[in-house]
């Protein structure tokens, strides 16, 4: 039997408001290498959004090679692919050398055609991509996503005879069921072109990556959620590790539970029992009851809450105060610029400037183009 890890979204670099989360992400890092020890891992799977930010920081980069090396050092086996969040390039730099230390990156398209054979298993690393990301690698022309992704699998020649796991960065639903997403991941997400997990029937076990909620996805597919609760809506997920028991072509998922240094939560109580209540490093969010607004709340939160995240008033009405106004938004009639101008002012609370605007608008028209 061959135990393997199978892991995604480390957004590695990944800040909870302006708190850093290295030592988080390091903390989890060393729980997850124990864990492989315990449980005599041999392989990691790691689906795609290595990295928080397509140019990460040193720190970051740091750190997944502090992880990476571990990993190396203990003789795991390794398959990464890039997600959405990251540069494919960046992701990709060394994997010839590392592939010699066990290290297999797989960066683009075309690379994911033929397996990376270990143990017997064939391990299909295929990178986040889009209908032009697939349509250079089969040197193709494609309409839509669905079509490309089809053709691509189908080019992979799948042997039946021997156990095969595929490794993906996409939003997959099973039967029209999509899966279950934070309201967080909404925004950032937006509206999704989901793939049916049909068109990767012919694997075993089908090792995602994208969505943050810890879930199966019809009979083969999973995602395992992310390292880490990233947001104040994750609040109440559960996180837990993935660990695959390969026996042939009979893959037996177990989940194993790993406490945070941290935990992220939301408290909603009246700032006096706030202030009265025990004091905690944990990240919060806090729905204070109140009636009126408490002055300079922040401050006085963080004395007692050092990652304090932000505070929710829902009893008091926001009509008036311009907070929390959810204006209704004909998204069809709206041109698209617009309404990036108006996510933008959500997301970053500032209007775009004039040269953000250009690029914007010169953006669009290019991909309009293409
Ligand atoms: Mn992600």
């Amino acid at each position: 039997m061959v135990k393997l890890i199978h892991l995604a979204d480390l957004h590695i670099g990944k800040k909870i408001d302006d708190y850093s989360l290295a030592e988080d992400q390091k903390f989890i890092f060393d729980k997850i290498l124990e864990l492989i020890d315990k449980e005599n891992v041999e392989g990691a799977i790691i689906a795609g959004d290595v990295f928080d930010q397509k140019s990460p920081s040193q720190e970051a980069y740091e750190l997944l090679d502090y992880f990476l090396t571990s990993l190396a050092d203990r003789k795991i086996e390794t398959f990464m692919i890039p997600g959405n969040h990251d540069s494919d390039e960046r992701v990709g730099y060394a994997r010839r050398p590392l592939s010699k230390t066990g290290i297999h990156i797989v960066s683009f398209a075309a690379d994911s055609l033929n397996p990376v054979v270990w143990k017997g298993i064939n391990f299909y690393l295929l990178p986040f991509v889009n209908r032009f990301d697939i349509g250079r690698a089969l040197n193709e022309d494609f309409d839509d996503l669905e079509t490309a992704f089809r053709d691509l699998v189908e080019k992979m020649n799948v042997d039946d005879s021997k156990c095969n796991i595929i490794v993906s960065h996409q939003a997959f639903n099973h039967d029209g069921n999509d899966p279950i997403r934070s309201s967080s991941e909404n925004t950032e997400i937006g509206a999704v072109e989901y793939l049916p997990i049909s068109l990767l029937n012919q694997f075993d076990y089908c090792a995602l990556g994208h969505i943050h909620k810890k879930q199966n996805i019809g009979p083969k597919g999973r995602y395992p959620g992310s390292l880490l609760k990233y947001h104040s809506g994750e609040a109440n997920q559960e996180k837990s590790f993935t660990i695959l028991e390969i026996e042939g072509k009979q893959i037996n998922v177990i989940e194993k539970e790993i406490k945070p240094l941290r935990d992220v939560r939301i408290i909603e109580s009246s700032f006096a029992d706030c202030i009265k209540g025990e004091e905690s490093d944990d990240y919060i969010k806090f729905r204070l009851t109140d009636e009126t607004k408490v002055s300079n709340v922040m401050a006085k939160l963080k004395e007692k809450y050092k990652h304090a995240l932000s505070v929710e008033y829902p009893n008091i009405s926001s009509v008036g105060n311009g907070a929390n106004i959810e204006e209704k938004v004909n998204v069809e009639e709206t041109p698209i610029k617009d309404l990036f101008a108006k996510f933008f002012k959500e997301q970053k609370g500032v209007e775009l400037n004039e040269n953000q605007a250009k690029t914007i608008e010169r953006l669009l028209e290019e991909l309009e183009e293409k």
